[in-house]
């Protein structure tokens, strides 16, 4: 079957008129790959599987919600979208909405945002604008802007973008066979993509796609952490920039997500979310960006305490939300620089130690 993106693949399940013209770059079926070497980590009973989103068009798990996002805003008759973004949103809304013919204004944090994502948004032709200030006052004004003038926001306040992203929770269990995880990891940021899944799952349940649902674990950044403290956060601090949120907008549906599935929502250090980065890459071969990485480091805090011992193998899926190409700074502050050497094949052959 030829695959045509989300909408095509999951139409019936997501609010798409008939006649709509459906706005895709042929996002979704994105790898679930087995981690062979992070099962061994988190001990023999846990099966771990990592669905990369970052092998999406624009290199992140937005896509899945903006294909539906900006398809309602074209059928509603929409000429500009507008969004607040630590990055990935911003470069999602900035290629749909190209792809659509329509404007697209992005609000980031200056200075603060991966340099990758941000050529993305220029790239693709959005109007570019960074405010002096972070995340939660960009979706400040988006907010505002929102209500008082006709754009569209593509934010996940937007219910369409959820709509998209509970599509992931449809690929796992197709993926694994027709059947849920028992474990769902993910990054929380602006808490939007827990929500979606915890939409997902149980929406296949009901349509007699899977047997069950599984328990979703939520990860914060140790310095941005407003769901796990219970309070927002006025300057949120972490590496991973992509979830630098102090005052996510989908708290509560978090909240209610972790509570329903029997789940959790806790945090992880920067140390450990850059070591379970370089763990992903080094040991199974794909490289994410530091906040996806967020799901492992969770898991394999998780499986240090007795968290998982129930005796039966229980399989785990960790969401990587983004492509680490487009934060390459952060490698250099943990991967052994190349060596340099003179042009001369006998010094290369000695250094590699042949
Ligand atoms: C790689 O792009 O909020 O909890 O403005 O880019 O659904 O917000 C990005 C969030 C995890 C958190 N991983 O997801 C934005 C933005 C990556 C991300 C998250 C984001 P949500």
């Amino acid at each position: 079957m030829v695959w045509r993106g989300v909408i095509d693949k999951y139409r019936k399940y997501l609010p798409i008129g008939r006649n709509a013209e459906v706005v895709t770059l042929n996002e979704g079926n994105t790898p679930l790959v087995h981690a062979t070497k992070i099962s061994r980590e988190v001990g023999s009973n846990l099966d771990v599987y990592l669905k990369y989103e970052g092998s999406h068009p624009t290199g992140s798990f937005k896509d899945r919600g903006m294909t539906v996002a900006v398809t309602k805003a074209v059928e509603e008759g929409c000429k500009a979208t507008i969004c607040a973004s630590t990055g990935n949103t911003s470069a999602s809304a900035a290629a749909y909405s190209a792809r659509a013919g329509i404007k697209s204004i992005v609000i980031i944090p200056k200075g603060r945002i991966a340099l990758g994502k941000r050529a993305q948004a220029m790239i693709y032709g959005a109007l570019v604008i960074e405010i002096e200030g972070n995340f939660d006052d960009a979706l400040r004004i988006v907010r505002e802007i929102g209500e008082k003038y006709p754009v569209t926001i593509v934010n996940s306040i937007n219910p369409y973008r959820l709509q998209g992203q509970k599509t992931g929770a449809f690929e796992v269990c197709d993926q694994l066979g027709g059947k849920a995880p028992d474990y769902h990891a993910l990054p929380v940021g602006n808490a939007g993509n827990i929500t979606a899944y915890w939409m997902g799952y149980p929406e296949y349940k009901a349509a007699g796609k899977v047997p069950s649902t599984p328990v979703m674990l939520g990860f914060q950044a140790e310095g941005a952490a407003p769901i796990v403290r219970g309070h927002p956060i006025q300057n949120p601090e972490t590496v991973a920039t992509a979830i630098r949120i102090g005052n996510p907008a989908s708290w509560k549906q978090a909240v209610n997500a972790a509570n329903e599935s029997g789940g959790l929502i806790t945090a992880v250090t920067d140390e450990e979310i850059l070591t379970a980065q370089k763990m992903i890459a080094s040991l199974e071969g794909i490289f994410c960006e530091p906040a996806s990485a967020a799901s492992v480091a969770g898991i394999l805090k998780l499986s240090r305490t007795s968290y998982f011992n129930s005796g039966e193998k229980k399989t785990v899926v960790c969401t990587l939300t983004g492509n680490g190409l487009k934060d390459p700074n952060i490698v250099e502050r943990q991967a052994q620089a190349p060596t340099i050497l003179p042009a001369d094949t006998q010094k290369v052959v000695e250094f590699i130690g042949l």
